[in-house]
């Protein structure tokens, strides 16, 4: 199979997180496969169709975690599968224009998770914040556009140090942000009224995956009696996790826990990427459809993703009742 240089370099840039974000890096495949579309040169429907999915493949395979990047791969390959034509053209084109909806889709969502996760924060507030989320962030932000006062801690979140892209933006929209190394959140936890976090993937039983670190927060505000929100659009919702699939957490290079500093030859080094954060330490998951209760996943599935979820029990299991 014939990979594009653009859609090379999308993939890499995922791989190598200069794309990152749950959110952007579906975006980002999104846009590899619609680029793949375009630039097709064959000539044939079937052999478009067998291409357009490899190279859906090939992009699903540089990171493991966000269930976000198979989810608007599967969105886009599923178009293109139940659709009846043969014409290639027409089959081009169902390619383009689904890719471009699950990225007009994703832009609104993170958008309306803002506009109804401000409804939660209180003129006064202290937030904190893990890392770097857009759908966390366009909460905060929204709150702090309709007047409330508000302060922000944001965590440096190491290894990668995304903290300081989160506290970077929140600077130049002008909202008061105080940046904490990862290990102090308890110690700041009295302080702090809300955590409001991102998510890259959730399970139909609610647990939430997200940048390592996430779960000690949450137990620390579960002990502080502090509020703890996840905001994430429902393409971070897995409908493999309904079929029993656990979900991968990445594992990265020790490289970026250690860069320049010398250390002890054969020092045995882990660098997961993520955590798992359970259902019942989350007060709920702001998703641009509205405000649920973790537990409520299953539902956010049926209604989202029946479509997979039927496809593979067909498929897979020959059952057709999902
Ligand atoms: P949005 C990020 O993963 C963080 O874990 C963040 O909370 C999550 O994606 C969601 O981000 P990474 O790509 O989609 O930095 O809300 O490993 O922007």
């Amino acid at each position: 199979m014939k990979i594009l240089y653009e859609v090379s370099r999308i993939a890499e840039d995922i791989r190598t997180m200069r794309i990152r974000g749950a959110g952007r890096i579906a975006r980002a495949a999104a846009l590899g496969l619609k680029i793949a579309a375009e630039k097709f040169e064959g000539k044939d429907g079937e052999e478009f169709r067998r291409y357009i999915k490899d190279v859906a493949e090939y992009l699903r395979s540089t990171r493991p975690t966000a269930v976000s990047l198979p989810n608007a791969l599967t969105f886009i390959v599923h178009r293109l599968m139940i659709s009846p034509s043969e014409d290639l053209e027409e089959l081009r084109s169902t390619v383009v224009k689904s890719a471009e909806e699950f990225i007009e889709y994703s832009k609104k969502a993170t958008e309306n998770i803002g506009k109804i996760g401000a409804k939660r924060i209180e003129d006064g507030d202290k937030v904190l914040t893990h890392c770097n989320s857009s759908a966390a962030l366009s909460v905060i932000i929204h709150a702090f556009k309709e007047g409330k006062d508000i302060k922000v801690y944001n965590t440096e979140t190491r290894p990668k140090f995304q903290g300081y892209i989160t506290a970077r933006k929140l600077l130049n929209i002008g909202i008061k942000t105080t940046l904490i190394p990862d290990s102090s959140v308890r110690a700041f936890m009295k302080k702090i009224d809300k955590v409001i976090v991102g998510a890259d993937t959730v399970a139909a039983n609610g647990v939430v995956v997200n940048k390592i670190g996430t779960s000690q927060i949450a137990l620390a505000a579960k002990e502080a009696n502090v509020d703890f929100y996840v905001a994430a659009e429902t393409y971070k919702f897995s409908p493999m996790t309904v079929l029993g699939e656990y979900i991968v957490i990445e594992e990265r290079s020790p490289k970026e826990i250690v860069r320049n500093m010398k250390i002890p030859e054969n020092i045995n080094i882990r660098n997961p990427a993520f955590d798992v954060t359970p259902a019942e330490y989350i007060d709920a998951i702001i998703t641009e459809m509205g405000i649920i209760p973790p537990q409520a996943a299953i539902l956010i599935l049926k209604e989202h993703y029946g479509w997979a979820i039927r496809d593979y029990l067909i498929r897979e299991l020959s059952i057709d009742e999902a």
